[in-house]
């Protein structure tokens, strides 16, 4: 038992004194306090943003609780195996667009535990600032792209366009050739590259298409839209002779609607029952998402300082994520 938990029970008996409240302690809190480990929690940060602030949300939820948290650097390709193995406990924001295609198998197999859904949607797209719409008619539908792939050209991509790429293996190129675009795929090391060269299209209002999502900060600082690609069905990828190309997979977009999950070890439950509990409750929406992401990227405040400042203004909410019989050490 730690420190903080210990001090809450003797607190707790000394002050009341009554033998029914420390029968009621006996009875609820004390043998779900002495279940629980008290190794720490580790919890994995991916290389964007509000995954990262998020993650912080969480172990500061659990922390309140009285739990150990680490916090353990991962790129989303490493972490399903660390996850798998209980080296690494949980994962905040597992999105669709990038991440079913290792997730969902993993959790059919008994590997990875499927933490439920938060309420945000999202969507991981191309995307292009607003002020494009001129130079190039018919945005956003995909289709005007083939007319105007030449206004994003670089030096390194002319005469195609360049679409700018995060770092999160998709298949842009296959797509790209399927539905017969004009565009290189030039990819980004981290998120801050994309942000960086968005900043200098918007600035001098230079034509740029690059990976982006929602919900992101993007949405909250700077207008602009979604190319619509032939929207997303499963057999897209699956099936060749599906969709506008007869012959090739990825004639689609990616998800408009996709699922955004949380993501745990499968001991999880077990070791930390009350965490556990916590986590399947948690549940950010877009609006928060994005906010949170735009006071780092955009208004430049740190990580930790939005992390904590959400959770001082939001405790209402987050309280309630934390079920009934697990607040006992919360003050
Ligand atoms: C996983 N991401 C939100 C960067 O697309």
């Amino acid at each position: 038992m730690d420190k903080k938990r210990r001090d809450f029970v003797l607190n707790t008996r000394k002050y009341t004194g009554v033998v029914i409240l420390s029968l009621f302690f006996f009875c609820s809190a004390i043998p779900k306090v002495f279940a629980e480990s008290n190794e720490p929690i580790r919890i994995i940060l991916n290389n964007w943003t509000s995954q990262l602030v998020l993650s912080k949300v969480t172990g500061g939820i659990f922390e309140s609780l009285g739990y150990k948290i680490e916090y353990v650097p991962s790129s989303i390709h490493d972490q399903w195996g660390a996850l798998a193995h209980g080296i690494d406990h949980v994962q905040i924001e597992v999105w669709e667009g990038t991440m079913s295609d290792k997730f969902i198998p993993m959790v059919n197999k008994g590997q990875l535990t499927d933490a439920g859904n938060h309420v945000a949607l999202t969507r991981e797209e191309w995307w292009y600032p607003e002020y494009i719409e001129e130079n190039c008619p018919g945005l956003p539908d995909w289709k005007a792209l083939k007319a105007c792939a030449h206004i994003f050209a670089t030096p390194s991509t002319a005469p195609s366009g360049r679409y700018l790429a995060g770092p999160w293996e998709k298949p842009e190129a296959l797509r790209i050739k399927s539905l017969g675009l004009d565009f290189k795929v030039s990819t980004v090391e981290n998120s801050d590259e994309l942000w960086v060269a968005l900043n200098k299209a918007v600035a001098h209002k230079t034509p740029i298409v690059l990976f982006n999502w929602s919900p992101n900060w993007v949405e909250a600082r700077i207008p602009g839209k979604f190319i619509q690609f032939p929207r997303y069905d499963i057999k897209c990828e699956l099936d060749a002779s599906w969709g506008i190309n007869p012959d090739l997979p990825y004639d689609c977009g990616n998800p408009d609607d996709g699922w955004l999950k949380k993501g745990a070890w499968p001991g999880m439950a077990q070791k930390w029952p009350c965490a556990f509990q916590t986590l399947m409750n948690i549940s950010f929406d877009n609006a928060n998402i994005a906010e949170v992401a735009a006071r780092v990227d955009y208004d430049k405040e740190s990580i930790d300082h939005v992390a904590r400042d959400w959770l001082s203004r939001n405790k209402p909410i987050w309280v309630k994520w934390i079920p009934e019989k697990c607040r006992t050490s919360l003050d």
